[in-house]
């Protein structure tokens, strides 16, 4: 399915369709991000039907992304620059707070804008093929599609310096080591494995899903005092719903699953 941009499209996984699968689909520019395909994925996650509990984000062709479609940064003024920065903010922050968790696979160049794209997800798997880099630093120019304030929350403000002032490259294995991926998997395998992920955090209480990706980031900003105090409340709204009851309720009774060695 297409959305109203051919470059992205939209498809569903899941018995109820609860998985939504959104594709970058520009593989003959390897899904560089020009800016209707920024606002394109704004609206795909702004509108996705209620039905769906959760979402992967994948790229077709040999990479995930090439980042800003750099052709369209040649005429811009600066007060014009703040603008598009904010667009991006805007987009990725429908990604990153949305309505469900969203998972990105990743494979082939991830890359500039592609990977502020990519961390605006709340979980990455990566294949075998993934590399990452921050080629502002050697084009002239900085992130502004939130890379600054995401990139150092995964890796550190010393590991992104190092990326943007040097080019350096994060292989697959190396970018899971230092924490820009959750998973590694084979080759290939990518998109498999979120949506295993994706259909198992749709089975989440709907509630615990809001709490991860709009109560523990805020937490995490917060002074501890702040924090503990954001928690409790948050922990007292999650258990009072009626869902909450009945999963505890299920397990006590020996009818939900234990916790196993994977
Ligand atoms: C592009 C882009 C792009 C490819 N904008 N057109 N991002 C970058 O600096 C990364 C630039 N891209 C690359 O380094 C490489 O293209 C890749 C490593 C991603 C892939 O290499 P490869 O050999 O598979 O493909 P290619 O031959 O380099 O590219 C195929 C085509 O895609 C080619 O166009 P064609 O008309 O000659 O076929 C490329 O020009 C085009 N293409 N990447 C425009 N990025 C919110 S601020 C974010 C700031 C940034 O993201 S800056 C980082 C931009």
């Amino acid at each position: 399915m297409t959305t109203n941009n051919p470059d992205l499209s939209l498809s569903f996984a899941g018995e109820q369709s609860e998985v939504a699968v959104v594709t970058l689909n520009r593989a003959p520019k390897r899904n560089a991000l020009n800016d209707a395909l920024i606002l394109a994925i704004r609206d795909v996650f702004q509108n996705l039907p209620k039905t769906v509990r959760a979402a992967v984000i994948d790229g077709k062709g040999d990479h995930f992304c090439a980042g800003l479609d750099l052709s369209e940064l040649s005429e811009r003024d600066a007060s014009e620059g703040v603008m598009h920065s904010r667009m991006w903010h805007a987009a990725l922050e429908c990604v990153e707070k949305g309505t469900v968790p969203v998972i990105a696979a990743l494979h082939g160049a991830v890359v500039g804008g592609g990977l502020e794209l990519a961390t605006a997800c709340h979980i990455r798997v990566a294949d075998e093929s993934t590399f990452y880099a921050l080629p502002e630093g050697t084009r002239g120019i900085f992130v502004g599609g939130g890379g600054s304030v995401r990139v150092p929350k995964l890796i550190g403000a010393a590991r992104m310096t190092d990326m943007m002032l040097t080019g350096r490259v994060y292989n697959a294995a190396d970018g899971e080591r230092i924490g820009l991926a959750q998973y590694l998997v084979p080759t290939g395998t990518a998109l498999d494995k979120a949506v295993e992920l994706a259909k198992r955090i749709a089975d989440n209480a709907p509630m615990t899903n809001f709490a991860l990706m709009h109560a523990l980031p805020r937490i995490a900003e917060q002074p501890a005092d702040h924090g503990l105090f954001t928690e409790a409340l948050m922990a007292s709204v999650a258990q009072s719903a009626p869902e909450a009851k009945a999963r505890v309720r299920a397990f006590l009774e020996g009818k939900a699953a234990k916790v196993k060695k994977d």
